[in-house]
C-alpha cells in the first residue's frame, strides 16, 4: 500500500461555510488561509465560495441548491477537486463526490496531502504515512461500510464491497503497527541524542508558532544555517537542531520544527509526538508569531492548544512578534510585571531586534540556572539535615 501518494488536485475550488454560531470574519480569514493552503499544495485555485448556515445538514454540510451552485462553478471553470474549509463526516464527502461528480477533499484531507508532499526523512515519511492511514481506517470504518453496503444493495457496481473493505482494514491496521513500531525505534534513538546533550547540560530552546510565521527564518538567522524558508504553508516538517554561541551564556542548542495551524488533524498532531518532543523537553520555547498578519491572536491560541494537546504547556515561553518590518512602529520589549521580558519584536529578515532576543534568551537562560542553583541547594540542605 502507498501512504505516500499526494494526489494533490490540480484545479481547485475552494468552499468555506459561515454557519451562524461562527463569526462571519473568523470563517472568511480561515478561507483565506484554506486558498493558501491549496496554492502551497500545489494546485490552482479556480473559485471560492462562502457559504451562510444556520446548521450543518447531515447528507451535503451544504444545502442542495448551493451543490448545485458549486455543480457549475466546477464546470464552469474546468475545477478538477472542490476543497471544504469544515470537516466533512465520510457519509458526506460521498455525497458531495456523488453530486459533483469530482474529488472532494475537507481541510484535514488537504493538510495531510501536503504533509505526504513535503516529508524527506525517515521519520516524517513514516509519521506521515501513519497519520494519512489512520485518517483512512476511521473512513472505511464509519462510513463506507455502511454506504458500500447500501451501493450494493442498489445493484451498483464498482466501489470495494464489504469483504474488500474488511480485508483492506485488516491491511492497514498491520501496516500501521508496523509503522509505530519503527517509530518507535527512531524515536529511541533521538531520546539517546538528547540525553547526551542534557549529560553536557546545554540549554535548549526550540521554536515554535504557527505555520509561516517565520520559524526557520528566525532560526537561520540566529544559527546561520540554511533551513528552507519560504512563503507557503509547512515549509518545514523535519526538526533541525544546531548549536549556537549566545555571549554571555556560552553554547544552547536551538531546533526548528514543523508549524501549526487551525484544524491541525489529529491523527497528525499524535503522528508528529516524537518529531515534537524536541519541543516538549525543551528548557525554553520561542514562541515565533506573524506580527504583521491581522489573524496574530487566534493564531496564538491556536498553538497554546497544540502545545497543551503534546504536553509542552508547561514549558517557560518567549513570545517573538516577527516580521515587525511589516508594522509602522513595534516596541523592542514587553516586561512583566516582574520584569522578566515576556514579548520580543524583531524581524528576522532584517536582523532588527535580534540582539534584544539573544539578550533575552540569556536572562532566561540566567534564571533557569538560577533556579536550578537554589533548588539543588535546598536539596543539599534537606539531605544534611
Ligand atoms: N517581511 C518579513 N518576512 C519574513 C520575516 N521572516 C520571515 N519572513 C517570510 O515569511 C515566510 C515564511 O517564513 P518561514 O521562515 O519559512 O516560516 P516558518 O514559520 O518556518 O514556516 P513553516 O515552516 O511553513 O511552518 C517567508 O516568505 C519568509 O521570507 C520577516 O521578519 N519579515
Ligand atoms: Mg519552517
Amino acid at each position: 500500500m502507498d501512504g505516500q501518494r499526494a494526489d494533490a488536485p490540480a484545479r481547485a475550488v475552494i468552499v468555506g461555510v459561515a454557519l451562524s454560531d461562527v463569526d462571519a470574519t473568523a470563517a472568511s480569514d480561515s478561507l483565506d488561509e484554506l486558498a493558501q493552503l491549496t496554492t502551497s499544495a500545489g494546485a490552482g485555485l479556480v473559485g471560492r465560495t462562502l457559504v451562510r448556515r444556520a446548521r450543518p445538514d447531515p447528507a451535503y454540510f451544504i444545502g442542495r441548491g448551493k451543490v448545485d451552485e458549486i455543480r457549475q462553478l466546477v464546470a464552469e471553470n474546468g475545477a478538477d477537486a472542490v476543497v471544504f474549509d469544515v470537516p466533512l463526516s465520510p457519509g458526506q464527502q460521498r455525497n458531495l463526490e456523488r453530486a459533483l461528480g469530482i474529488a472532494v477533499l475537507d481541510r484535514t484531507a488537504l493538510i495531510l496531502n501536503i504533509f505526504a508532499q513535503r516529508a524527506q526523512s525517515r521519520e516524517g515519511k513514516l509519521q506521515v504515512e501513519l497519520a494519512r492511514l489512520e485518517h483512512l481506517s476511521t473512513r472505511l470504518v464509519r462510513g463506507w461500510t455502511h454506504l458500500e453496503r447500501q451501493r450494493g444493495g442498489l445493484g451498483k457496481t464498482g466501489g470495494p464491497g464489504e469483504k474488500q473493505i474488511e480485508l483492506d482494514r485488516r491491511q492497514i491496521a498491520q501496516r500501521v503497527k508496523l509503522l509505530r513500531e519503527r517509530l518507535k525505534t527512531l524515536q529511541r534513538q533521538r531520546r539517546t541524542q538528547r540525553r547526551a546533550r542534557l549529560r553536557c547540560d546545554v540549554f535548549t530552546v526550540s521554536l515554535v508558532g504557527y505555520t509561516n510565521a517565520g520559524k526557520s527564518t528566525l532560526f537561520n538567522a540566529l544559527t546561520r544555517a540554511q533551513v528552507l524558508a519560504a512563503d507557503q504553508l509547512f515549509a518545514t516538517l523535519d526538526t533541525t537542531v544546531r548549536r549556537c554561541y549566545l555571549d554571555g551564556a556560552g553554547e544552547v542548542v536551538l531546533s526548528d520544527t514543523v508549524g501549526f495551524i487551525r484544524g491541525l488533524p489529529h491523527q497528525l498532531v499524535a503522528a508528529f509526538k516524537s518529531t515534537l518532543e524536541e519541543s516538549v523537553q525543551a528548557d525554553l520555547l520561542l514562541h515565533v508569531v506573524d506580527a504583521a498578519a491581522p489573524a496574530r491572536q487566534a493564531h496564538i491560541e491556536v498553538v497554546q492548544r497544540v502545545l497543551t494537546e503534546i504536553g509542552a504547556d508547561h514549558v517557560p515561553q518567549l513570545l517573538v512578534f516577527n516580521k515587525i518590518d511589516r508594522l509602522p512602529r513595534a516596541p523592542a520589549v514587553e516586561r512583566d510585571p516582574y520584569g522578566t521580558i515576556h514579548a520580543v519584536f524583531v524581524s528576522a529578515a532584517t536582523g532588527l531586534g535580534l540582539q534584544e532576543l539573544r539578550a533575552a534568551i540569556v536572562e532566561r537562560l540566567m534564571t533557569a540556572r538560577s533556579t536550578d542553583a537554589v533548588a539543588e541547594a535546598v536539596i543539599r540542605t534537606e539531605l544534611a539535615v
